[in-house]
């Protein structure tokens, strides 16, 4: 999945363009980048704007959009004017979603935006916005109003389809968002770490960003985003003079399942193996012992039209079935790390064996009583009856009373789990 970032180069990294593609990469996106304006900046100061012409701007975007499919577009500090007039010109006809982070002032107290081009930005770059994402204070500068609602009403009216207000309520140890979706609106509770930092609001966007690329719901991505963020401030840095730096690396075994589950829901027509139940994709630590050992996601990959979206983050504990059938595999193969559980069709088993996978299957008809009658017992059971002496590549079984038959597609990594799914379609 691509996206791309609209915005200021922050040489320090902390925020603009360069923080982006660390959020995009942690959320395991693709990021593009389109430079708008120069900073000189450090943990202390910003000491120089250089913006880009309109027409290096221009020719900038025609260049990745000529080239790209682009799935989401962020756009943060655009400072002048001419710089409004050429993002406008070239993202109007975009028609994937667009988050909008209004820059307007630094934490160092720098203009990011010239007073000049506040109209212009309202004109132009508001009405871009799938989401804006304002802090109360931006919200108050856009809007002209001082209560959040009625703020986030007037940045409707101005054009922005849905509205996050970050921060509006703060106490000693919550931090809270207002968030107007279309015609509802909710709070998004979260806790706060008094630290001073550079590039929590970029990282919020850019998640969020990301998430949409992902096909996730605002309710979801504003989640992720929050948890997100929380996590940058608690690990930032102290790596210059001035203030602390956001910081988070994402752990590899999250990255690689979250670009496995991308190029999952990137295969033709997969909406057609996702079963009643819904599918679940896991990657486990080294020789997991339970299930809070094993990445999961939180909801499903579920179905919706052609698609397959997924509903809920990756946690580890976020599957119960998929991850059992992993720790029972890997109890005798202990490569195995990885899983996914598929709709069951003749067809796929048949290509399967074609292919020259190790196919087994279990009859949970043949389950005893008693551990038919333990909770969750049922996998565990008809996974170590059916292993034999080789690594399985698929594992099935044709259901039982009210129970739907199932495919569990396995493999050592999620990468090789998905280049299987592809053998097989
Ligand atoms: O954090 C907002 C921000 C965004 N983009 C650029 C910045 C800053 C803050 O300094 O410099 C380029």
């Amino acid at each position: 999945m691509n996206v791309l970032s609209i915005g200021g180069s922050d040489p320090s990294s902390g925020a603009g363009i360069q923080s982006d593609v660390k959020t995009f990469e942690n959320h395991g996106v693709y990021g593009f980048t389109v430079i708008t304006a120069i900073t000189s900046q450090n943990t202390k100061k910003i000491s120089k704007i250089l913006p880009i012409s309109s027409k290096n701007i221009k020719s900038q975007l025609e260049s990745i959009l000529s080239d790209f499919h682009i799935d989401a577009i962020k756009i943060g500090m655009v400072y002048d004017s001419s710089i409004i007039k050429a993002v406008y010109t070239i993202i109007k006809n975009q028609k994937c979603p667009i988050v909008v982070d209004p820059i307007i002032e630094s934490t160092t107290k720098t203009m990011l935006l010239k007073k000049s081009a506040i109209s212009d930005y309202k004109k132009m770059i508001i009405p871009l916005a799938t989401i804006i994402t304002p802090n109360k204070k931006e919200s108050k500068i856009l809007s002209g109003c001082d209560k959040v609602e009625e703020a986030a009403r007037k940045l409707q009216e101005l054009g922005a389809r849905n509205v996050i207000i970050t921060g509006f309520r703060e106490s000693k140890s919550e931090i809270d968002d207002f968030v107007i979706e279309s015609d509802s609106n909710y709070i998004l509770k979260g806790k706060k770490i008094k630290i001073i930092n550079h590039g929590s609001g970029c990282n919020y966007s850019a998640s969020i960003t990301a998430s949409l690329a992902k096909k996730i719901s605002i309710y979801e991505a504003t989640r992720i985003a929050k948890k997100y963020v929380y996590e940058s401030i608690k690990n930032s840095k102290n790596l210059g003079k001035g203030i602390k730096m956001t910081y988070k690396k994402i752990p590899e075994i999250q990255k690689q399942l979250s670009r496995s589950i991308i190029d999952f829901q990137n295969i033709k027509n997969i909406s057609r193996f996702i079963p009643e139940c819904q599918t679940n994709f896991v990657f486990s630590k080294i020789e997991p012992k339970n299930i809070k050992n094993v990445l999961g996601i939180s909801g499903r990959l579920v179905k919706s039209g052609n698609d397959v979206i997924q509903a809920g983050d990756l946690v580890f504990g976020g599957s119960q079935h998929v991850a059992t059938a992993v720790i029972e595999v890997s109890k005798k193969f202990s490569e195995i790390r990885s899983a996914i559980n598929i709709k069951y069709e003749p067809k796929i088993i048949r290509k399967a064996k074609k292919r020259k996978m190790l196919v087994l299957s279990y009859d949970r008809k043949k389950e005893s009583k008693n551990s038919k009658l333990k909770e969750n017992s049922s996998i565990s059971w008809g996974i170590s009856s059916c292993l034999k002496s080789k690594t399985p590549d698929i594992i099935f079984h044709k259901g039982d009373l009210g129970k739907e038959p199932m495919i569990i597609v396995f493999g050592i990594t999620p990468a090789e789990v998905v280049k299987k799914i592809k053998q097989i379609q």
